[in-house]
């Protein structure tokens, strides 16, 4: 029941309605009054932490009244809503980001050196939200910032995990994964204690005849866990509309104990009771394109799933409006098949609770679901065992199975010659267990659905779902190519190149409208252009030297060629083709007369990322890394020509300061696997060049930024089965000389004990070099020699990168929102809230 207070007394209210500070005096007033009062602090003992808890908080009032209005605002208009389901969000810092995007960064800066502080200090002191694998969760961090930037009413939803993705250590060389226990303290959630859904599990399924005489199902007798709402302020840039990411966390139905347990002597069943059900939003599962299939994973995907229906059709039936306009009130995009759940949950209740007819539920749900997929790797696609979820989900089964029937008949009517297809497309696949395939679920039970780049939109349409675009037709089947926001991953990231731009431009409307980056272009010959794009390159890669000498303890010179590769630790991403070719630079140098070291363009090369904790594979290829590293790093001979770095506890915040100071970043996937990429993006928008192959949104991007101003290397996606194939039936395997030498020089034990890398080289000399890295092996190296040389000459260099930044208008996140927005969810921006007195 909501209250609103009488027409009478409105005036006070109006009256003493918060505003929003403008000046510096008035941001500063804030700081201090939170200090003082919210944390009982003062200037005599008031640290960085502090001085961070009150800035946060101060900020955290202007955009609560931004919020409240949006929302206030969306609740009167009562426009299509966007709802975006992601069990992952990385969204790093907020701080920063706040204050950039309600454009307070000189009062800030300017109010807190008068308090006594430093701004960057100050930022720094904030935890990163870290509820996110990769790309992914990061992908869809930058969809709300660009949601909220171009005033679309869109909320995100997900799981209020308690333990973000784990914090790595390295110890002697090794990964060590610490967790990630991060709500201490966490100004940026709003409790919502009063906004609570009841989520069922196990139990069965009885069927009655209502006093209609009509045949219906209910769910009963299950488990209950209670989904409390934890909601997180989202600002858009430039704009007071501010969205809302609603997190569930899940809590004990009857409270904090069970007292009649507790009263009966079973004081510990009790409390078990309680962490139990607590223990649903625990833990984010740290694996990135790897599907396990949990049981505790199917359970965070159906607490979540069902709390967000529940909660989007509690806002519908507010409206008052007829079933039929439910897919033009709502939009909900499925971030990848994780809330896959949310297709039979609606059903659950349009047929159980709201008396639907079938086809009017099918049709309804249909209208309102889009999915994006994001890989084709078959180890990544879902597939959940049919007991599990008969066990768990006991109606949601039944209500797959009777999906699953009418698609069938549909298929068999309409491809009555094709009976093969029937088992292919099957949503059930006749496993031993039974397993639900829930990519087929997900393009059954959406109107579009989407790759994330051209070339994964292609291998969509040509593999994993090719049945599926002859029995819907290919308009079903569409591409929106990833983006990033240039909020965060230039603005924020890059200051200084974000003001040159704006210098230039007249003004920072590129970040709103990244397309006028274009006019960068006319200043590629300009001297003075060209003397501070190169002094901000160098800067910011003083500023990583620093920061490795700081937390890594080594020493590089920021002369050196810095070439980088960040990400999660994947075979398919192929760092071990990126270390095996820096041993064979290793090599090389050694073999030289110190005359011939002379000429050669000294190099850093950066690598940093986490492995899965149960990734043998990608642990190994850690631990060789920071083996390549010691040994590398203290050889007299080698010097600064070459250093070896693994920049440990890779993360949105160190992206921040790792993304802008790249000469050459690494994108060296076998062709065909990742499906987009989106680093790619931001090292080349922050002034970096690229190596990569020929995958995900690399190809877009040359595209873009022309062939001369990317290094492409390696074999092609439609060459990859064949090579597979020749490796497994083919005569003998052939190995490059150079990677032989690579091979004996790990197994000779010149980087320590060789037995922890043996997995690595014999999965490729023994079991098929299933990612192709002896193909790329001499194509790669040639091109690392072919970067050496254009690197030499730095006119040639700085002009390459100046065009490439001019010519990144179209990967911003932006574009991606207004393409999903016309393409999928039909929905138009609402206009930002007005404030009183403006
Ligand atoms: C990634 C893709 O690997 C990457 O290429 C893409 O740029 C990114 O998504 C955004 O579209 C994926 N992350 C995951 C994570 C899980 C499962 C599948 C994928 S695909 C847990």
């Amino acid at each position: 029941v909501e209250a609103s207070v009488p027409e009478e007394q409105r005036e006070a209210w109006k009256k003493h309605s918060a505003k929003e500070f403008k000046t510096k005096d008035q941001f500063e007033a804030d700081v201090v009054r939170h200090i003082e009062t919210t944390l009982a602090r003062s200037l005599f003992n008031c640290d960085e932490a502090a001085a961070y808890a009150g800035t946060a908080l101060a900020l955290r009032d202007r955009l609560i009244i931004e919020w409240n209005r949006t929302q206030q605002q969306q609740t009167f208009a009562d426009p299509k809503r966007v709802y975006y389901l992601s069990l992952e969000f990385l969204m790093g810092r907020a701080l920063d980001n706040a204050i950039l995007n309600v454009g307070m960064k000189d009062v800030a800066k300017q109010g807190l050196e008068e308090l006594g502080f430093r701004m960057e200090d100050v930022i720094s002191q904030e935890r990163d939200a870290a509820l996110g694998n990769g790309g992914l969760g990061r992908l869809a961090a930058c969809f709300l910032d660009s949601l909220a930037t171009l005033n679309y009413p869109a909320w995100g939803y997900a799981l209020r995990y308690r333990y973000g993705i784990f914090r790595q250590e390295i110890v002697d060389g090794y990964q060590v994964e610490v967790p990630d226990y991060w709500l201490d303290f966490n100004p940026w959630e709003f409790p919502r204690h009063d906004v609570t859904v009841d989520v069922q599990f196990y139990g069965g399924v009885r069927k009655y005849t209502d006093d209609s005489g009509k045949q219906l199902s209910v769910w009963e007798n299950g488990e209950i866990v209670t989904a409390v709402a934890y909601d997180a302020p989202i600002p858009g840039y430039g704009t007071r509309t501010t969205n809302n990411l609603r997190l569930w966390s899940s809590k004990a139905s009857h409270g904090e104990f069970d007292f009649t347990k507790f009263n009966s002597g079973e004081y510990e069943a009790s409390v078990a009771d309680q962490q139990r059900a607590e223990t649903i939003s625990a833990v984010l599962y740290p694996n990135d394109s790897l599907d396990r299939g949990k049981e505790l994973r199917l359970k965070q995907q159906y607490f979540w799933c069902a709390a967000s229906l529940f909660d989007i059709v509690r806002r519908f039936k507010k409206s008052k409006k007829a079933w039929k306009e439910f897919a033009n009130q709502v939009a909900i995009q499925l971030n990848d098949t994780h809330p896959t759940l949310a297709i039979p949950e609606l059903m659950r209740i349009l047929l159980d609770q709201e008396s639907l007819e079938w086809d009017e539920a099918w049709s309804i749900t249909q209208a309102t679901f889009g999915y994006t997929n994001h890989t084709v790797m078959p180890e990544a696609l879902e597939k959940w065992s049919v007991p599990l979820v008969q066990h768990l989900l006991p109606r949601h089964l039944q209500i797959i199975y009777n999906i699953n029937f009418h698609f069938l008949q549909y298929v068999e009517r309409n491809f009555p010659k094709e009976r093969e297809m029937l088992s292919r497309v099957s949503i059930i696949e006749e496993s031993e267990p039974k397993r639900v395939r829930m990519a087929f679920l997900a393009v059954i039970g959406s109107h579009k659905v989407n790759g994330v780049a051209e070339l994964h939109s292609d291998l969509v349409r040509t593999t994993i779902f090719k049945d599926f675009v002859k029995i819907y037709g290919p308009d079903k089947f569409t591409n929106v190519t990833n983006g990033i926001t240039p909020r965060r991953w230039l603005h924020q990231a890059n200051p200084r190149l974000s003001a040159l731009i704006a210098s230039k431009l007249g003004g920072h409307d590129f970040l709103r409208d990244l397309n006028l980056l274009h006019k960068v272009e006319a200043y590629v010959d300009d001297e003075e252009f060209r003397k501070e794009f190169r002094a901000i390159k160098y800067a910011n890669k003083v500023r990583l030297a620093k920061y490795t000498k700081e937390v890594e303890g080594i020493t590089v010179n920021p002369s050196s060629l810095f070439d980088i590769q960040v990400k999660r630790i994947h075979e398919y991403k192929r760092q071990q083709l990126n270390i095996f070719g820096v041993i064979h630079r290793y090599l090389e140098l050694k073999a030289m007369t110190p005359e011939a070291r002379q000429k050669v363009q000294p190099r850093v090369s950066f690598f940093g990322g986490k492995a899965a904790p149960g990734y043998w594979m990608a642990k190994m290829v850690i631990h060789l890394i920071n083996q390549v590293g010691k040994v590398v790093n203290a050889d007299p001979d080698i010097g600064d020509l070459l250093k070896v770095v693994f920049l440990s506890d890779y993360n949105v915040s160190k992206a921040e300061i790792i993304t802008p100071a790249s000469d050459i970043s690494e994108h060296i996937s076998t062709a065909g696997t990742e499906a987009s990429g989106t680093s790619n993006m931001k090292f080349v928008l922050n002034g970096g060049l690229i190596i990569g192959t020929c995958d995900g949104a690399n190809i877009e991007i040359t595209r873009e930024v022309g062939e001369d101003n990317i290094f492409l290397f390696g074999n092609l996606a439609e060459d990859v089965e064949d090579l597979r194939h020749a490796h497994f039936y083919g005569d003998s395997f052939h190995l490059d000389p150079s990677l032989q030498r690579v091979f004996d020089t790990i197994r000779s034990g010149t980087f320590g004990d060789a037995g922890p890398f043996s997995g690595l080289v014999d999965s490729i000399v023994d079991h098929g070099d299933y990612y192709l890295v002896s193909d790329d092996f001499k194509s790669y190296v040639e091109t690392q020699g072919l970067i050496d040389e254009a690197y030499k000459d730095q006119e040639a260099w700085l002009t390459r990168t100046i065009t490439a930044v001019s010519r990144m208008g179209f990967f911003s996140s932006d574009r991606c929102i207004d393409e999903y927005a016309e393409m999928i969810w039909n929905v138009e921006p609402l206009p930002p809230p007005k404030m009183n007195g403006a």
